[in-house]
């Protein structure tokens, strides 16, 4: 159906009749997409089916990805590339007149995650099925995922996203695999023979319902699966209201929370923690069963990863199965339960780190309190007999305090395997934020550092570089992105050069015609084009991007001899909706972007640009038009980044700190490479430990400085007078707990530098070689087979 152009076009147009009930002429792009989209989805059923069949036949180990995120963006494009059938229905569509790239944009992103987490568990998923690997994704969803946004004046507004309106092509409901999921009630308690037994009584029940997708690997015969829950009811109670009933089950997968400061207290997303871990094992169970007459083995066949701490109450509801419903000891099924759960770790922020209130933990999921307590217990005694008498250490260490139960603690504890994201990121895991659980189990300590698809941020999103690539060192590369290497010896060969220069421009003219088209601003294409997009938040710094472009509108304004090569800065961000900060810099960000384009003398040389309701599906159009990729978090808080590698592997060079990945990034490139500044992460840890930082001496002694913040405050956005005293009041009164103003001065230079290089352009595109050649490293190709190899032990099957 798909290797003959016309072959394909007849089982379209007949699909499309049978399944829409319309003509051909009458069928709307909707129609036409929906019918391509079921095509594809029959299409790899029987493969499919094989390779379930197969994993199960042959007994393989098989590793299970919990994420309480899946951001998967669109699918059209990237399953017909996987699939290699792109060309065929590409031109067998196009003499029917359909243009593929048209009915491209009929699909919604699917976007059931917030930044990068989400879109991680998405990459990983490409990666696993692409190197044959048995690995399949768990996670919820979601009626709505995270929130459309719409700039009103210059502020965010939040809309509900809405992107099952037309119903989603790829997945297949199993009603018939449903599970039911308990919540509040009793436990009641009972002997027999000998025997505690433990039955959960009076329990409200949700059904869970699952809804599977094909994740095919790039051009293999290996389609594993995403399963995806929703809550339904279970049997409608008597006598009870029935609609309330009904409205709080399925609230369970209405809405997917946007991260947020004030977490604590929402029962809400404890149950969909538990509804997503408890639906999965039990699914997992039974499908093992039908394989395995025994679970004692059950760790050499199954691996779970949780992808945070999220999920990681499939550490207590693992061994409620093996205790309450298989009938093993606790020992046994501890032993089961720490040699199958391996953990994630994202972030070393505190305000970040899951703890919930026993007052709503307890009631909620009284069988998996009694689990967690009795883990608590043991462990505080083993605790006690290493650290006799050290109450301090032991407080600090427990799963349960203060009448919290810490999360994080329950995962280093019940998993075997727990890494950070970079190698940074895992030094300060290992010897500062968890050093007292490193120093227990310094074997369970490893770092992966992340990676990206490179088929979806590569091949698929910039085909002209792509093929580019392609005519200077063939193929392979997709295969093996370390081939990409092969690049750098066309260094010093200057057509080549030009070429990728060629290329970047083209993708800079389609981003600047999506600008005009949205904004109704014209961008110059030969001025810089510098990026920063990501989740908006105060470690990240957009602030400080944003008070650079102020300081150089004022040199523009009061130097006729300024010279600065032409930038436009760009922004892409959403911020929480509960976040007061991130929204005022939003706002500045959009005030200064209305004072700089409007302004004759600088308009031709500065331009700012906030990119409305960035998600998936505009990244993609993004990354593949950087020059600049910025990457300033304050050093130490940014776990790894990834968008980092994605602005790398499409030739943009970094301005970064020496935070996250960026370290392994500067590495690979060297310092002729990338733009580094700012202080780095021990100086930062050392300023927390030891203080010494006084914002206000910076504002004091560096007039630029000074300029900039008086403009907060004073008349220089006279439409919103008071409206960024917040931000100045965190600056200066609240000393600044992310440096911005310590590193200012170090920004300016930077920045100055990256103007100069531009501007010996045969330098620059050697540059942007060199990180194209170097980000091979960054494929998440790498990184899953590092898991694979070194934490789950799975194997191509
Ligand atoms: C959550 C919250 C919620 C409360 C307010 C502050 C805050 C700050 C950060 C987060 C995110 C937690 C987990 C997370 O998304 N981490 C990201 O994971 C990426 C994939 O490993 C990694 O590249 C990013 O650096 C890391 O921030």
């Amino acid at each position: 159906m798909f290797s003959d152009k016309g072959e394909f076009k007849e089982a379209f147009l007949k699909k499309l009749e049978m399944t829409c009930g319309k003509s051909f002429s009458e069928s709307s792009e909707k129609d036409q997409f929906f019918t391509l989209g079921l095509m594809i989805r029959e299409y790899v059923s029987t493969e499919w089916i094989n390779t379930n069949e197969r994993y199960r036949v042959d007994k393989v180990k098989q590793v299970y990805y919990f994420s309480i995120e899946f951001l998967l963006g669109r699918l059209l494009h990237h399953n017909l590339l996987n699939l290699g059938i792109e060309d065929v229905v590409a031109s067998g569509l196009a003499d029917l007149g359909i243009d593929l790239a048209h009915l491209e944009d009929v699909e919604s992103d699917a976007g059931l995650g917030n930044g990068g987490l989400g879109r991680l568990a998405a990459c990983f998923l490409d990666s696993l099925a692409s190197l044959n690997l048995p690995g399949h994704g768990y996670g919820i969803r979601y009626k709505h995922g995270l929130f459309e946004q719409k700039i009103v004046d210059g502020y965010q507004v939040e809309l509900p996203d809405q992107w099952l309106r037309n119903g989603h092509v790829w997945e297949v409901r199993k009603a018939d695999l449903s599970v039911e999921i308990p919540f509040w009630g009793e436990v009641e308690v009972r002997e027999e023979n000998g025997r505690q037994v433990f039955r959960h009584i009076h329990a409200e029940r949700v059904t869970a319902v699952p809804y599977d997708m094909p994740v095919a690997g790039y051009k293999t015969d290996t389609i594993n699966t995403l399963r995806l829950w929703t809550a339904e009811p279970s049997r409608y109670p008597i006598n009870q209201d029935v609609l309330k009933y009904k409205r709080e089950t399925e609230s369970i997968s209405e809405f997917l929370y946007p991260d947020d400061t004030q977490d604590e207290g929402k029962i809400l997303r404890l149950k969909q923690q538990y509804f997503l871990v408890s639906a999965s094992i039990k699914s997992i169970i039974q499908s093992y069963k039908r394989q395995h007459h025994s679970l004692i083995n059950f760790h050499e066949y199954v691996s779970i990863h949780i992808n945070d701490t999220h999920p990681v109450l499939a550490i207590p509801e693992l061994m409620r199965v093996l205790i309450d419903e298989e009938g093993l000891g606790w020992d046994t099924a501890w032993g089961i339960t720490t040699q199958t759960i391996s953990y994630t770790n994202h972030t070393t922020l505190s305000e970040a780190l899951e703890k919930w209130p026993v007052r709503i933990f307890q009631p909620l999921l009284p069988r998996i309190f009694m689990i967690v307590n009795e883990v608590n217990e043991r462990f505080c005694s083993d605790l006690w007999n290493k650290y006799p008498g050290d109450w301090n250490r032991i407080e600090s260490l427990a799963i349960i305090a203060h009448n919290q139960v810490k999360m994080a603690h329950l995962a280093l504890v019940g998993s075997y395997s727990v890494n950070g994201v970079a190698a940074l990121h895992t030094d300060i895991l290992q010897n500062r934020e968890m050093n007292h659980f490193y120093k227990i189990f310094p074997e369970k300590f490893n770092n992966k550092t992340n990676g990206i698809t490179h088929r979806s941020w590569l091949l698929k999103s910039n085909p002209s570089l792509s093929n580019l690539i392609t005519m200077g060192i063939g193929d392979e590369w997709i295969r093996d992105p370390n081939q990409l290497r092969r690049l750098l010896k066309f260094k010093n060969d200057s057509s080549y050069l030009q070429a990728i220069s060629d290329v970047k421009t083209e993708n800079k003219k389609n981003l600047a015609k999506r600008i005009r088209a949205q904004t109704g601003e014209w961008i110059n294409i030969d001025s810089i084009f510098d990026i920063q997009v990501k989740r908006l938040h105060a470690y990240k710094r957009q602030l400080l991007n944003i008070l650079h472009v102020m300081y150089l509108y004022n040199r523009l304004k009061e130097d006729a001899h300024f010279h600065m090569h032409p930038r436009t800065f760009i922004f892409g961000a959403k911020a929480s909706p509960g976040y007061y900060f991130a929204k005022k810099v939003i706002k500045l960000i959009n005030s200064v972007a209305e004072k700089v384009n409007k302004d004759s003398l600088t308009k031709d040389t500065l331009k700012v640009i906030f990119l409305e309701n960035y998600r998936v599906s505009l990244a993609e159009e993004v990354f593949p038009a950087a020059d600049v990729s910025e990457q300033i978090s304050t050093a130490s808080k940014e776990a790894s980044g990834t968008g980092n590698m994605k602005f790398m592997m499409n030739g943009a060079i970094t301005v970064g700190t020496l935070d996250g990945a960026n370290v392994e990034i500067h590495e690979k490139v060297g310092d002729e490479n990338i733009f580094i500044f700012g202080l780095r992460s021990d100086e930062v840890l050392n300023y927390y430990q030891h203080g010494g930082y006084h914002s206000m001496e910076y504002y004091h002694h560096d007039k630029r400085i000074r300029q900039v913040m008086d403009q907060l405050k004073s008349g220089f956005f006279p439409e919103v007078m008071d409206e960024f005293e917040p931000i100045f009041d965190s600056l200066i009164m609240e000393n600044d707990q992310y440096f911005v103003l310590r590193d200012f001065s170090s920004y300016v230079n930077v920045q100055e530098s990256v103007g100069y290089a531009y501007e010996d352009q045969k330098r620059w595109r050697q540059m942007s070689l060199v990180n194209i050649g170097e980000s091979g490293h960054f494929s998440s190709d790498r990184t899953i087979e590092e898991y694979a190899n070194e934490i789950w032990h799975i194997h191509p099957s």
